[in-house]
């Protein structure tokens, strides 16, 4: 039975997405989602109307106060007059939707404007889906016009680490009050921060939990080419907004730099390499489809020897 979601050819998902059609829009992105091979058509039909779009990362703990940070920051770009999309990602859940959007994103005072766009998203757990649809998903917003597409990610797994990398900004959101010397803040947010937010800056530590950030950044060897700033703020109140976008367009002045070149082509190179893994993945599990029934049938006997059944298997990759 055809997905009644694929009943829109490409070339239609397209032509909607650059006519600003919501629904069309909406559809677009639960085929990127759901069909990955659909959806790589489409983020490639789309190739000469992306590359306008800021895409800026907000990663951190659950509870950090990530959307509630992103909710006045889209107040505070739609007093520029731009257009805001937003990609909470979800990993831990096979489903997306409308149902989601609850509480948890908190960005509802948005929900009537036009011009910003809220959705959550998540795939069916195949390994390096959920990048490669965030990819595709991103470029869909891209073409649709919308000029910041801010991605909202829980912590610093893998999964998140790698979504992190297609921003061109990435900022990581801290709290105090949870350990605020030194050994508490983790490495890999290090790697990934083009900047530091200490949200909840209302709450005791922030002093603390600055110098740590501070003392660590100062440690840095060899020095970086670039010095994340570290912004603090009380989300919900609305207070230190303007100072995280004044330090995420210094990332970005930083970017057009030469040493802003070299980081953006490792992140290219990065991308590009969680995309192979993913196209890898599922062009293999596609070429031993048809004999997997052999292997389930061998593995069924006693005693079965499991590798010498992948092994069978694996012969028809290699032939
Ligand atoms: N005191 C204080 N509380 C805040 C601040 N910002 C957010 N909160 C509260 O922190 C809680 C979590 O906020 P969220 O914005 O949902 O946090 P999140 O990081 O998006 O959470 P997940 O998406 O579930 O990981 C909410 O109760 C917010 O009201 C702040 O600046 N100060
Ligand atoms: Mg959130």
């Amino acid at each position: 039975v055809p997905p009644r979601l694929l009943k829109h050819s490409v070339e239609e998902l397209r032509a909607g997405i650059l006519a600003g059609n919501r629904a069309l829009l909406a559809r677009a992105l639960r085929v990127v989602e759901e069909f990955p091979e659909q959806g790589a058509a489409l983020s490639t039909a789309l190739q000469n109307h992306v590359g306008r779009a800021r895409i800026i990362g907000f990663t951190g703990n659950p509870g950090a106060g990530k959307s509630t940070v992103v909710n006045a920051y889209i107040t505070h770009l739609r007093q520029q007059g731009l257009k805001v999309a937003v990609l909470a990602i979800d990993p831990s859940s096979p489903f997306s939707g409308g149902a989601l959007l609850g509480d948890r994103i908190r960005m509802n005072e948005h929900f009537a404007d036009n011009h910003v766009y809220i959705r959550s998203m998540a795939t069916r757990g195949q390994l390096g889906g959920l990048s490669r649809a965030t990819f595709d998903a991103t470029r869909v917003l891209d073409a649709a016009g919308f000029d910041v597409v801010v991605i909202e990610t829980v912590g610093v797994g893998q999964d998140e680490i790698d979504i992190a990398q297609m921003a061109h900004t990435t900022v990581v959101v801290m709290v105090p009050g949870l350990g605020d010397d030194i050994q508490s803040i983790k490495a890999g947010l290090l790697e990934i921060a083009d900047v530091f937010l200490i949200n909840k800056s209302d709450l005791p530590g922030t002093p603390q939990l600055e110098k740590s950030l501070h003392t660590l950044l100062s440690l840095a060897s060899p020095a970086p080419l670039w010095t994340p700033p570290i912004v603090k703020s009380t989300a919900t109140e609305h207070k230190g907004i303007p100072q995280l976008h004044e330090a995420v367009q210094k990332h970005r002045d930083h970017m057009l730099t030469k040493e802003g070149a070299a980081l953006s082509q490792k992140r290219s190179l990065h991308i590009f390499q969680q995309l192979l893994d993913q196209a890898l993945v599922s062009h293999g599990r596609q070429l031993l489809h048809t004999h997997l029934p052999q292997s389930l049938a061998q593995l069924s006997a006693p005693n079965s020897d499991i590798r010498a059944v992948l092994d069978n298997l694996l012969f028809y990759l290699k032939n």
